[in-house]
């Protein structure tokens, strides 16, 4: 079936552990960019620095999708990916999304989506990426403890149903533009930034088992995160591998 990024194959599934994996069997497999799998619901989905993601089955959007991107231009496809999920929002509702660094779309300060990207690199070239969003649509956070006081979906911010798969097909041509800009070696962090709510707040950071307090201070060209110490100094976050503290 078509339909993934730019008209490229989409696979459905009712049950799955976890779209990464059958992402990246299938890129193993050879399946082209912009190959995108999705689930109806998943068993063991994963959140970044194995954490968890939580994905009952019902109205919601589990999807991971091939990109090949140049090493080089990857760093930017988590930029791709929560734009387009800011977008997707925009264009179906009057909230008004931010991205919390590096990876999360809020609503009224709470978590709707999550991105997670996971690369293989072998002998310094980058032979696939899988990029995962998970978003909220009809999720009722109310009924999962973990996240009851934290997670947001479509349907609580604004009281009505919303069918996944219009939702989906709109995410999916958001990714498309975003994603192609990139290959194309546009800059999407100015627009990156312009939605981020982190920059100017103090912020914590976790670093091993040191806490570190700070001010960001900007995103740099690459997406990583500028933070200014208290004693003045400078400190370069990069992203995949930092959690802010909530
Ligand atoms: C993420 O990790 O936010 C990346 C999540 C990526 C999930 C997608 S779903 C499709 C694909 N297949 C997968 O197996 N994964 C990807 P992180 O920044 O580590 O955030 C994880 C944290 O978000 C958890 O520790 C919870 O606090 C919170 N969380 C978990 N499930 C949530 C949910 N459904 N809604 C909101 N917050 C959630």
């Amino acid at each position: 079936m078509t339909g993934g990024l730019a008209g490229g194959q989409l696979f459905f599934f009712d049950k799955l552990d976890s779209t990464m994996n059958r992402a990246s069997k299938l890129a193993d497999d050879g399946y082209p960019d912009g190959t995108v799998v999705v689930a109806g619901q998943q068993t063991s989905a994963k959140g970044r620095l194995g954490r968890s993601w939580i994905s009952p089955p019902g109205q919601n959007i589990y999807l991971s999708a091939i990109v090949r991107p140049t090493l080089s231009q990857l760093r930017y496809v988590n930029m791709a990916a929560t734009l387009a999920v800011c977008r997707t929002i925009s264009d179906i509702s009057d909230l008004s999304p931010s991205i919390k660094w590096p990876n999360d779309v809020k609503v009224n300060g709470r978590k709707i989506s999550g991105v997670l990207i996971e690369s293989v690199i072998e002998m310094g070239m980058l032979k696939h990426a899988v990029l995962g969003i998970g978003m909220n649509v009809s999720l009722d956070p109310s009924e999962i403890p973990e996240i009851s006081s934290t997670a947001t979906s479509l349907s609580v911010e604004l009281g009505t149903y919303f069918d996944k798969n219009a939702v989906l097909k709109i995410l999916i041509e958001r990714l498309d533009q975003f994603y192609n800009l990139i290959k194309r070696g546009c800059s999407i962090t100015e627009e990156w930034v312009c939605q981020m709510e982190t920059i100017g707040k103090t912020i914590q950071v976790r670093i091993g088992d040191q806490l570190l307090e700070g001010k960001a201070r900007c995103v740099d060209n690459e997406g990583n995160l500028v933070l200014e110490k208290p004693d003045g100094s400078v400190l370069t976050l990069i992203a995949g591998e930092i959690t802010l503290q909530s």
